[in-house]
């Protein structure tokens, strides 16, 4: 067992030295001792200064504010709630730093049953100075060493193995398996650590070991350890508080109150990392001169200055220090030194408890200065023991102003008058020394009298606390593991994406030949953009997305756009086509009386934003509903025809019905009056689909070779053949087969708004299932269709959001969840809209390269007008769609439009167009 102390100081030889000069008489003595002793009396107004000040500095690391630097760090460790007891399991635990020149692993079991308690089985090794001081390779290689040796003796199963790293050093954790060390602190400084992650630094050197498969699931401070193994009692333990080779503390903080985490509910465990305390006006006035001394001589000189006072590596040391100026001074051991007392590290902590042991004391003391080379007398026997007994009370009065100044912190962060928690206590200084606790408790009622604290000796030292976090870790790892996997196939790599962007050019090459395909690729009857000179008042539709509008469209030098919008109410839109289309007329005539148009029969131009294979530019016949739309008796007719008889069905209104558009190509035409090199036009929204300008030679069944004619490619339907099947999820199967046209729209089913909110649904019902949500409580609310709105995704996935915020738009859909939740949903609409913004992507790129490759170009410039929901509310959605298109079409520059007016202007303008058209033939 090696003693605190012998880390980090260096031993000497036994022949005594004397001081040559007189010693001092008696009374100089005791003043020479009393003025000694009275450096190590601290006042209730010192430490108060010191509690509060350490208060000032945590308060002011939580607030993140960097400048005056904090004295202290309040580093948060990922722990996020206190043990449940419901952890159970097998755990390897390997304690490093904890307890100086040694690191232990141990063996625990957590059964899950409140007060059912394994023994954990333990084994310590002794780490070497020089691997303490060499390169930090050797030391995790020696850790990892001690890991197989005290494996190879367990009889258990070494299959799966999970380990929790107690790494008590100071260090910056970004997640319960990632932490970088900042400093060494108590005795080590292992070259080549400090700044790097230390699990990965373990992971390699298990690796090189190679004798077991170990998985590293969660590094933990041993403070952290030591809260997380108190037993649940009738109060929490939210304090941990160490006291070894080294001292800091760690407690529950409201995790609103630590900036640098984007939290505003719940709990998260902050190692204080008091050891770094160092405020000179708080710390100048109780520092001695055998301080100064102590840590000049130490190994990281100027740091950890608190610790130095406290810290067990410093106890023997600083009684060492005083013990040996007093001898030179002659007060002590007849003005006699000894090698071994001017040997720093030669007085360990072990000797300083028992040389304070009211039982042992005496006598000890006795032997182990014999064993130092000194001969001590009686007084020098009572004397030392006073020196003792100074050193180790300042320790224990300054780790109570420390602890009462922890406290006082939690008792405002929880606004609470008086507190009433447990603080849970371990290391050798509280094991071992016999008045350091009770010190320390009484110090703390005195400095903290609101608080009514109860002190919980940690029964292993932590061990079982790490196991718990560990537990915790795993599971969560587990849970990692889990969505990671129910997501892995909505990540679609490059090769993916070219296959699809083949297959749709296969499927375009089909559609144009008139071939069966899954793309429809249905000419439109527009055959030339606006060239600037229509002119004219229009109306125009605008159905088949969110909204239904009716707009007045007037076409000078520019384009003035009156409109309104109008709702199709599910029944109209599920119930009978005259039903839908006298409700259509009912809101043009609305619309008309509104805008003073009564009785004008202006020219109409109809988006109709559905299938329909078009005879001419005033008749298409719909060839199936789409996007939860299906009223009856309206597929194989003409709408047009449908729209007129509503009108005539309707007295007295005149309207003429120019051209049918599907908005796809309103959208193009839309923005192709500001761009002429608006070829394609792109919609994602409730539905979506494409058109762009195709070579009339490619299309057959449309006259002509020259020229080119708009396309409407009814890209929705794309894999409706079977060939996106291996792309397909269970999760689009289910959000396919639930809908109201099974087996159809199977892109559109990947890509559009009216449906990734349901994949989502379907996704958080899953992760649900398997425990990793909302702990695997099925939520009633989430097994309600379309309750998950695709707009939630936009507002989650949204930068400027923080967690909380997210946390807040799934609590008003009524889901309790805790941020480890939240943050999984919020992975799950990235992952889904990534995969849909993708999809869009490769699509978009296969139609840019059919254009280049129509007029053989090298390179081509182009831009696409886009309209929609999706496309244009979701955060990432667009750019997304842009990297696809840049790595899939390199030759072509593609330019995204985003229309302003929507398709309805566009509309509108293909009427101008064909009236103006219309007009030239007449003359
Ligand atoms: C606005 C256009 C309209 C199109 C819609 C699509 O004016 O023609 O159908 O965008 O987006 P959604 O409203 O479905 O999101
Ligand atoms: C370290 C802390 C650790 C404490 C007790 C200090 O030196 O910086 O991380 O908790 O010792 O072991
Ligand atoms: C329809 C298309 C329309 C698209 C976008 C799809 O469901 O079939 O005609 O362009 O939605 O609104």
């Amino acid at each position: 067992m090696d003693s605190i102390g012998s880390s980090g100081l260096r031993q000497g030889e036994e022949a005594l030295s004397c001081s040559e000069e007189g010693l001092p008489g008696p009374s100089e003595s005791s003043e020479l001792v009393q003025e000694c002793l009275q450096q190590f009396k601290v006042t209730r107004a010192q430490l108060q200064q010191i509690q509060a000040s350490l208060l000032g500095s945590m308060e002011q690391a939580l607030r993140g504010q960097a400048s005056p630097a904090p004295a202290v760090r309040m580093l948060p460790t990922y722990v996020g709630s206190t043990p449940h007891g419901t952890e159970q399991g097998d755990f390897v635990v390997l304690e490093l730093g904890a307890t100086g020149a040694s690191l232990r692993v141990l063996w625990v079991t957590l059964t899950g049953i409140e007060g059912h308690r394994v023994e954990p089985r333990s084994q310590e090794f002794v780490i070497p100075q020089e691997v303490m001081l060499g390169a930090g390779q050797q030391l995790f290689d020696f850790a990892a060493h001690c890991l197989s040796e005290f494996l190879d003796a367990q009889p258990v199963n070494k299959q799966g193995l999970q380990l929790g790293f107690s790494f008590s050093f100071p260090c910056h954790q970004t997640g319960l398996d990632r932490s970088t060390l900042i400093s060494w602190t108590k005795g080590f400084r292992c070259s080549g650590v400090e700044g790097q992650d230390v699990v990965q630094l373990l992971r390699d050197a298990i690796r090189r070991q190679g004798a077991y498969s170990i998985d590293v699931v969660a590094v933990v401070n041993d403070t952290v350890g030591t809260m997380m193994g108190c037993e649940p009692g009738v109060r929490p333990c939210e304090v941990g508080l160490v006291v070894d080779t080294g001292t800091n503390a760690c407690y529950m903080e409201e995790a609103r109150h630590v900036a640098v985490l984007d939290e505003d509910r719940g709990r998260v465990c902050i190692s204080v990392e008091w050891g770094s305390f160092s405020d000179d006006g708080a710390l100048g006035p109780v520092l001695t001169t055998f301080d100064h001394t102590l840590d000049h001589e130490s190994l990281n000189p100027g740091a950890q200055r608190f610790e130095k006072m406290i810290g067990g590596l410093y106890l023997g040391e600083l009684v060492r220090l005083v013990l040996a100026h007093l001898a030179r001074c002659g007060v002590l051991f007849g003005g006699c030194t000894s090698p071994a007392l001017l040997s720093q590290g030669s007085i360990l902590l072990e000797h300083v408890a028992e040389m304070e042991d009211p039982s042992t004391g005496a006598a000890r003391v006795h032997a182990i200065l014999q064993d130092l080379g000194l001969s001590p007398g009686a007084s020098d026997v009572e004397l030392v023991q006073h020196v003792c007994a100074a050193v180790c009370t300042r320790a224990a009065q300054l780790c109570a102003a420390a602890l009462a100044a922890v406290l006082s912190c939690l008792q405002h962060s929880r606004e609470q008058q008086t507190l009433q928690v447990a603080v849970a206590t371990g290391g050798r200084v509280c094991e071992r020394h016999p008045r350091f606790c009770s010190v320390l408790q009484g110090t703390v009622m005195l400095l903290a009298p609101e608080c009514d604290v109860s002190f919980i000796p940690s029964v292993d030292g932590g061990g079982r606390g790490v196991a718990m976090v560990t537990a915790v870790a795993a599971r969560l790892a587990a849970h990692r593991r889990l969505l990671e996997q129910t997501l892995a196939p909505f990540r679609l790599n490059h090769d993916q994406l070219a296959a699809v962007q083949a297959q749709m050019r296969k499927a375009m090459a089909k559609g144009l030949r008139g071939e069966a395909s899954s793309l429809r690729m249905l000419p439109t009857f527009v055959r030339a953009t606006p060239d600037g000179s229509e002119r004219g008042d229009f109306l125009a539709l605008d159905l088949g997305g969110t909204n239904f509008r009716v707009l007045l469209v007037r076409v000078t030098t520019g384009v003035q756009i009156t409109s309104e919008i109008y709702s199709i109410p599910e029944t109209v839109a599920q119930g009978s086509g005259q039903q839908l289309f006298d409700h259509i007329v009912d809101c043009i005539v609305d619309f008309q009386q509104k805008q003073g148009l009564s009785g004008q029969s202006l020219p109409l131009g109809f988006t109709f934003s559905f299938p329909c294979r078009q005879l001419g530019l005033d008749q298409g016949i719909l060839l199936n509903w789409t996007k939860g739309f299906k009223a009856s008796d309206c597929e194989g007719q003409d709408v047009v025809s449908l729209l007129r008889e509503a009108i005539t069905r309707r007295q007295a209104v005149e309207l003429n019905v120019v051209a049918i558009v599907n908005d796809t190509v309103g959208t193009m035409m839309s923005c192709g009056y500001e761009d002429p090199r608006c070829e394609i036009g792109l919609i994602v929204g409730t539905g979506t689909n494409a058109c762009y300008m195709e070579e009339l030679r490619n299309m057959a069944g449309v006259p002509g070779d020259s020229g080119r004619m708009c396309i409407n490619m009814e890209w929705g339907a794309f894999g409706d053949d079977g060939s996106l099947a291996m792309l397909s999820t269970r999760f689009d199967a289910s959000v396919d087969q639930a809908s109201i046209n099974p087996g159809k729209q199977r892109f559109e089913k990947m890509i559009s708004g009216m449906y990734l909110g349901e994949i989502v649904r379907h996704i958080l019902l899953h992760l649900t299932s398997l425990g990793v949500l909302f702990r695997g409580q099925q939520i009633q609310r989430l097994q309600t269709r379309d309750i998950f709105k695709t707009k939630f995704l936009s507002e989650i996935e949204s930068d400027s959001l923080a967690l909380r915020q997210v946390r807040a738009i799934l609590e008003d859909l009524g889901l309790p969840l805790t941020s480890d939740d939240a943050l999984m949903v919020l992975e799950v609409c990235q992952a889904v809209s990534q995969r849909a913004a993708q999809l869009c992507g490769a699509g978009v790129a296969a139609v840019v390269e059919k254009i280049r490759e129509n007029r053989g170009l090298e390179e081509l410039a182009v831009s696409v007008g886009v309209d929609g929901t999706l496309y244009k509310l979701h955060p990432h959605f667009s750019s997304l769609v842009a990297a696809t298109v840049r790595e899939l079409a390199p030759r072509c520059v593609v330019t995204f439009l985003q229309s302003e007016d929507g398709s309805g202007k566009g509309a509108a303008l293909v009427t101008a167009v064909a009236c103006r058209l219309a007009q030239l033939t007449r003359v």
